[in-house]
């Protein structure tokens, strides 16, 4: 079953994996490559929503006949959460690369890749090899999987005839300017719950530097959001796409690709709703999204086949396509849908690449004090 495409099984895949539910371990581990063709031949794997084609995970069930228990999550502190916790009991999760899998590095929670047992890595873009370099030296840890951009998604034709046909759409000013907001408020604004690219998005909108630190950014970006939160909707980091498909909101701070899913879904429902994607002209944050084994993964060596199977060119294009984002598989890239390479909202254009900013790792007490001012911001406090 597609979990890409159903919400309620989705929620149920998240409460199934609090619950630790469902998964053995068994003898596998990397050292031991032998162990992965006995005992229970299963992968337990978390990974985002909406980041897998309908029929990835069934074909890799067909053709190792490994059966994968498949959870998946909204936020990178959800499964940062579950692997400090630890024993998560999974064997491969999809971290971004800053903060988070640059920190879990540092904490030993993953394991080194065997990189005999992953031929496709040549399959790999080396720039965005060497975009990871300093998350993950020596390329040791993570497998990069997507990366995008986080801007505004739109219902086209409500904004348009809120704003008036010639009002430009290209800035953050449809979340962050009151006055713009008061006018879509109405129609629904949606932020995803999640203070990186909150905090990212408002002081880019600011004219600041969204890594920043100790120049008063916490609390320029929670006045910032005081000043709209009347018109915020609700803050949360999927649920927008099929609001956004159906017409239930008109604008989302989201990702890219999952904005592109909601414009797909809606042309597929045929029910006249136009969705589109836009990079902010102010700038917005870049992500790198990767595959990685945790320390514990009680079926290790199966997972280094699964990174495998999304090494292979035939395997990720149809998942890029699918999920409208770019993979981090150079040799792939001739296999997508040309719709989805000459996507400007997917492979954005050189000028607009250069106004992408990286979030950096903050120290510990800003991003602790960024965790609480969310906390407020979103209660309107
Ligand atoms: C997938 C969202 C992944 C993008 N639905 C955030 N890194």
């Amino acid at each position: 079953m597609p979990p890409a495409r159903l919400p309620a099984l989705a929620l149920l895949a998240l409460a199934l994996a609090a619950c630790g539910g469902g998964k053995a371990p068994d003898a596998a581990s990397p050292a031991d490559p032998a162990a992965a063709q006995q005992g229970p031949r299963q992968l337990n794997i978390y990974n985002w929503s909406d980041y897998v084609a309908e029929d990835t995970i069934a074909r890799f069930e067909k053709e190792t006949g490994i059966k994968v228990v498949y959870d998946v999550y909204d936020s990178n502190e959800m499964l940062e959460a579950k692997l400090l916790a630890g024993s998560s009991g999974y064997d491969v999760v999809f971290p971004s690369a800053r903060p988070f899998a640059q920190r879990h590095i540092l904490a030993n929670l993953y394991l080194p890749l065997d990189r005999a047992k992953l031929p496709g890595w040549g399959n790999l873009d080396p720039a965005v090899l060497a975009a990871l370099e300093d998350v993950d030296p020596g390329n040791r840890h993570l497998v990069p999987y997507m990366w995008g951009t986080t801007g505004i998604g739109y219902n086209v034709a409500k904004v348009r005839e809120r704003l008036g046909a010639d009002f430009p759409i290209d800035s953050w000013n449809l979340i962050f300017d009151p006055a713009v907001a008061a006018k879509l408020g109405d129609c629904g604004i949606a932020v995803l719950d999640d203070e990186q690219e909150g905090f990212g998005a408002a002081l880019i909108y600011l004219g600041r530097d969204p890594n920043g630190v100790g120049g008063g950014e916490i609390e320029a970006a929670a006045e910032l959001f005081g000043k709209v939160r009347p018109f915020i909707r609700y803050f949360h980091s999927s649920k927008y796409i099929d609001d956004l498909a159906n017409g239930e909101i008109c604008v989302a701070m989201g990702y890219n690709g999952d904005v592109l899913q909601a414009r797909d879904r809606a042309s597929e429902a045929a029910n006249g709703v136009e969705v589109a994607y836009v990079i902010p002209k102010e700038g917005a944050l870049r992500w790198i999204d990767s595959a990685a084994i945790p320390t514990d993964a009680p079926h290790a060596a199966n997972a280094l086949v699964f990174l495998e199977f999304l090494l292979r060119p035939d395997v990720i294009a149809p998942i890029s396509d699918y999920v409208s984002y770019a993979s981090a598989n150079l040799a792939a890239k001739p296999l997508v849908d040309e719709s989805v390479r000459n996507d400007p909202g997917i492979y954005p254009a050189p000028e607009v690449l250069a106004r992408l900013v990286d979030p950096k790792k903050l120290p510990e007490n800003e991003s602790r004090a960024r965790v609480r001012a969310w906390t407020s911001i979103k209660s309107g406090s």
